[in-house]
């Protein structure tokens, strides 16, 4: 079981100013910090970021989407980190989300969920390295 995980902060969430709000509850939830930047991700990236659904009916719209503007990628520090943050984030479809999770409060749709968290410990590192070097990971709290 690893600690880490990687969330993304999708365009809809930077869109609507609800960037701080979610790093709150985030926080709140007990996840620390580790790294976060402001990026766009170009076409490339976000097909790369997503290569396992490149066969889906959704895929275009996905990527076009996750291209729209801004997203904030933090890498996150908790316990168990992956199962951890998806009961906090609920299912991707935010209607059919638990009551008080990140994508039931704020999402509008399956396509615009707010945000990503990654499904697997591999997957976690895999993702965590895409958006971030070992140099821009918080050891020992940064101190
Ligand atoms: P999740 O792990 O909850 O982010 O969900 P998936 O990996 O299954 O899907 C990744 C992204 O693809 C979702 F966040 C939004 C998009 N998607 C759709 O647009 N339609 C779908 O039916 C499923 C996923």
């Amino acid at each position: 079981m690893s600690n880490r995980t990687l969330a993304i902060l999708k365009p809809d969430c930077v869109r609507k100013n609800l960037a701080g709000t979610v790093i709150k509850q985030i926080q709140e939830a007990g996840f620390k910090v580790l790294a976060l930047k402001m990026t766009k991700l170009t076409e490339d990236s976000a097909k790369g970021f997503y290569e396992v659904h490149k066969e889906r009916p959704f895929f275009s719209e996905l990527v076009e989407f996750m291209t729209s503007g801004p997203c904030i990628p933090i890498a996150l520090e908790k316990d168990n980190a992956v199962a951890e943050f998806r009961k906090l984030i609920g299912a991707t479809n935010p209607k059919e989300a638990e009551e008080g999770t990140i994508r039931r409060l704020y999402a509008d749709s399956i396509g615009e969920n707010i945000v990503h968290g990654s499904d697997s410990d591999e997957n976690a590192a895999k993702e965590i390295s895409h958006f971030f070097s070992r140099k821009e990971i918080l050891e020992n709290n940064g101190f």
